[in-house]
């Protein structure tokens, strides 16, 4: 009789903490494996590191490459029902060749041709876009069109309707981040079709959406506006704030004044109008602009990062590797590996002469497991 393979496999190894290997010892690792049993001693040191040691990888993808395999999946890849989009994502080379940038967060290009529709549904994953270059396309969130512009950070809260159309005669790429492959281990996920075609009240180009005209102003939180869903009421925050917001922190450092992170490095928290809290449940987001010629300290945080050059160029060092990086790049910074950046006048010179990075992380989810940890490099 052929032996049934039981999913359990356990090796008797000679080695330090580990017991003597006897052939009683095999019997009794065999008694395990047949009754579906493991024990602590030969796991520990994989279940218990002394620091974390992340499955991913740093990994770099070149924004060139994306948008020329996006375009030619443009050609070939019609947009509609089951596939709902034509999103294309960044796989982690250690993660099993899974969908999945890092071991929480999804990252992909998305790409919409002229007058293209993408169909509405709903999902509990928590997303957002972010747009590095290009316009023309609006994303109607619950009925709520909302323009795309490049430098644009748009939230959307998980069981939000959501369609996209190009409403222009160019493509239009963007990027996506997602929370899937986290909400894939809490097996919590639902997801439901929406209508086949928005209606035609839906297809406007605003230049402000509903909800940026109600949320959208400085330190001034509407009165009698009730919002109860999670996440940002605010469906997009525009590039003109975030350049300001940063610019003006730069500028106020020369001058003598404090409210950079550090010298020559400025950042702002896409955050929350309602409670000032992050903008999605699950998903943090950030916008980075270090000064030509500025470097940062090397740091080391808990949680994943993915990250897009959103202008200039320098030198990414994340752990043990180091990249140079130019507009549009994306690149991985797994859980307590140290990172850096460099910013240095290359090829594609930035608007403000400065290295732009977007961020974004699984930071609130381990503050609310209370594992948020973070250590200077030395
Ligand atoms: C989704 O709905 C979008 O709405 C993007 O643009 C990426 C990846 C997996 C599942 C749903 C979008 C997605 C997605």
């Amino acid at each position: 009789m052929a032996a049934i393979d039981t999913p359990v496999q356990l090796k008797a190894v000679a080695a330090p903490g580990q017991p003597d290997v006897t052939p009683e010892l095999e019997q009794l690792y065999q008694g395990f494996e047949r009754e579906l049993l493991v024990p602590l001693w030969t796991e520990i040191g994989d279940l218990m590191p002394a620091h974390p040691r992340s499955r991913a990888v740093p990994h770099l993808w070149k924004w060139d490459n994306l948008v020329r395999l996006a375009d030619e999946a443009g050609h070939l890849v019609p947009v509609g029902r089951g596939g709902e989009r034509r999103a294309i994502a960044l796989a982690n080379p250690s993660l099993g060749g899974r969908p999945f940038a890092t071991p929480t967060l999804w990252a992909a290009i998305q790409y919409l041709m002229p007058g293209e529709d993408a169909p509405e549904h709903r999902h509990t994953q928590h997303a957002f876009r972010f747009v590095v270059e290009g316009s023309g396309v609006w994303t109607v969130v619950g009925g709520d069109a909302v323009p795309m512009n490049r430098g644009d950070f748009l939230p959307q809260a998980g069981w939000n309707w959501h369609a996209h159309h190009n409403a222009s005669d160019r493509p239009m790429a963007w990027i996506d981040g997602l929370d899937i492959p986290l909400q894939y281990v809490t097996e919590a996920q639902f997801f439901e079709f929406g209508r086949d075609e928005i209606s035609d009240a839906e297809r406007i180009t605003p230049r402000y959406s509903r909800s940026e005209r109600i949320w959208g102003h400085p330190g001034l939180r509407p009165v009698g506006v009730a919002h109860t869903t999670p996440g940002s009421p605010l469906l997009a925050y525009k590039w003109e704030h975030t350049n300001r917001a940063l610019a003006d922190q730069l500028e106020l450092e020369k001058q003598g004044y404090a409210g950079t992170v550090e010298p020559g490095h400025a950042a702002v928290r896409y955050s929350n109008p309602h409670d000032g809290s992050d903008v999605l449940p699950t998903i943090r987001a950030e916008f980075h602009r270090v000064a030509r010629g500025a470097e940062t300290t090397p740091v080391c945080e808990t949680g994943s990062s993915v990250y897009q050059v959103f202008d200039g160029s320098g030198t990414v060092t994340v752990g043990e590797v180091s990249w140079s990086v130019t507009r549009g790049d994306l690149f991985v910074v797994p859980s307590w590996q140290a990172f850096s950046v460099r910013s240095e006048a290359g090829s594609s010179d930035s608007d403000s002469g400065a290295l732009d990075l977007f961020r974004f992380c699984d930071a609130p989810v381990f503050e609310a497991l209370q594992l948020n940890r973070t250590q200077i490099d030395k």
